[in-house]
């Protein structure tokens, strides 16, 4: 289905006395509202293809119904929630969930979205039909060689298939680790990867990074062979300068300070891309600020300073993507929750008073530190948020125009109630 203009035009209309007396307000409270504006129509946050569907647990799976059970399907969903709130302009494709029939139809599809390809996803986690090695043991870490050529191929192929697509970059997460203590020896099974992510390494084209994504446990208990950002970095520096880490809020030990992996990592070079979700426990997948929205925005506060620290472009110099998928709520309903939680921690963080808080803690006013923290966490950024939205060509709220126009419900008239998109 499709969004028409006018439709999005006269639910504006109908909203837009109240939102323009509250952007008045919001507007007057801050400095250079233009430029936070221009900041916010710029920032375009990718939508993986794997989130389109209800997730699953290993105990269960409840489709929604109305779910994407193609590519073109997936594609038409990340464009219904761009033509609402015109900051999910990506789409990011795991293979082989999502190998295009025909690239130059895909693309075009997309592009009538005014959508682009962001990073490209490999899957050593799971064993395909036909294949002859098992990644039951590993992919890239595997004691056999054959297994470790195996997954290097698949990553060089889905290289290509980015490459017919427009896409730049490719995300690498391993599975691979150990359940038990002395499964595996560490050293050798860190080698193996670097050897297997070497190889991939050399076959990415000029213009390409490769995101080396890092995760603390699950589905291995014991150990897990790129666990935390030290083995990520470790991996991404011997790399070379075309690879980085990724950082998965989801994939640390608990009340891990991601904001301080952050600044470091960025001060190195060496932050790549972002997959934004919420956890309580773990790899939860929960909807981006449904838990804990004031780290969310520490870590954007910490991404701010250290990108401008650096000259770097906001919108451009990293990968910024959602990586979610849970089994309780309409998929299209949290992404738009999600991306709405991005950009309010964005835009509070634009808001912080840098010079103001450089000084106080050169002067070790540590109280002063936090109230200008939470002077700018506390500041109601949301008029603001559907001011860029508006000026974009969105909706002014997004879900509620969702809801109202009844989405979901064409969707399942379309596609039927029983479909399964593909994924986890
Ligand atoms: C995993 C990782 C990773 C991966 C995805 C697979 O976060 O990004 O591609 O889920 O669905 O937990
Ligand atoms: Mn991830
Ligand atoms: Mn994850």
């Amino acid at each position: 289905m499709q969004i028409e203009k006018y439709r999005i035009e006269e639910f504006n209309h109908l909203h837009s006395a109240a939102h323009e007396r509250k952007f008045a307000f919001a507007a007057s409270s801050v400095k250079d509202p233009e430029s936070i504006l221009q900041k916010l129509i710029d920032f375009q946050i990718a939508i993986p293809s794997w989130a389109l569907g209800t997730g699953a647990t290993r105990f269960g799976r409840f489709s929604g119904g109305g779910e994407p059970r193609s590519l073109e399907e997936k594609i038409e969903d990340i464009g219904l929630l761009h033509a609402l709130n015109r900051s999910s302009g990506a789409i990011s494709l795991h293979i082989p969930w999502d190998i295009p029939q025909d690239y130059a139809a895909i693309k075009a599809l997309a592009a009538q979205h005014g959508l682009r390809f962001d990073a490209m996803n490999s899957n050593t986690f799971q064993d395909q039909p036909g294949q002859a090695g098992s990644y039951k043991f590993g992919s890239m870490q595997h004691v056999d060689k054959s297994v470790r050529r195996q997954a290097v191929e698949h990553n060089i192929d889905v290289i290509k298939h980015g490459m017919a697509l427009g896409s730049n970059s490719l995300t690498v997460w391993l599975a691979d680790g150990s359940c038990f203590p002395g499964q595996l020896n560490f050293r050798k099974a860190f080698r193996n990867t670097l050897e297997s992510l070497e190889e991939v390494y050399a076959a990415l084209p000029e213009n390409w990074k490769m995101y080396v994504e890092y995760k603390a446990f699950e589905p291995n208990f014991y150990s897990t062979t790129i666990g935390d950002w030290g083995q990520s970095y470790l991996l991404a520096s011997k790399l070379g300068p075309k690879a980085y880490t990724l950082v998965d809020l989801g994939h640390h030990l608990p009340n891990a300070n991601i904001e301080q992996i952050v600044a470091l990592l960025l001060m190195e070079g060496k932050l790549g891309g972002f997959h934004f979700n919420d956890s309580k426990y773990a790899d939860d997948d929960l909807t981006t600020g449904s838990i804990k929205p004031y780290q969310l925005f520490l870590i954007f506060n910490e991404l701010v300073e250290g990108m401008d620290a650096r000259g770097m472009e906001h919108a451009t110099s990293l990968g910024w993507m959602i990586d979610a998928a849970h089994n309780v709520k309409d998929p299209l309903e949290d992404l738009l929750q999600s991306v709405e939680a991005i950009m309010l921690a964005y835009t509070q963080a634009l808001l912080v008073n840098r010079e103001g808080l450089a000084e106080a803690q050169q002067e070790n006013d540590v109280v002063r530190c936090q109230e200008i923290l939470q002077e700018a966490f506390r500041t109601d950024v949301r008029p603001l948020v559907a001011e860029a939205r508006l000026r974009a060509g969105g909706a002014l709220a997004p879900l509620g125009f969702y809801r109202k126009s009844r989405v979901r419900d064409q969707l399942v008239q379309e596609r039927g109630l029983k479909t399964v998109a593909s994924g986890l």
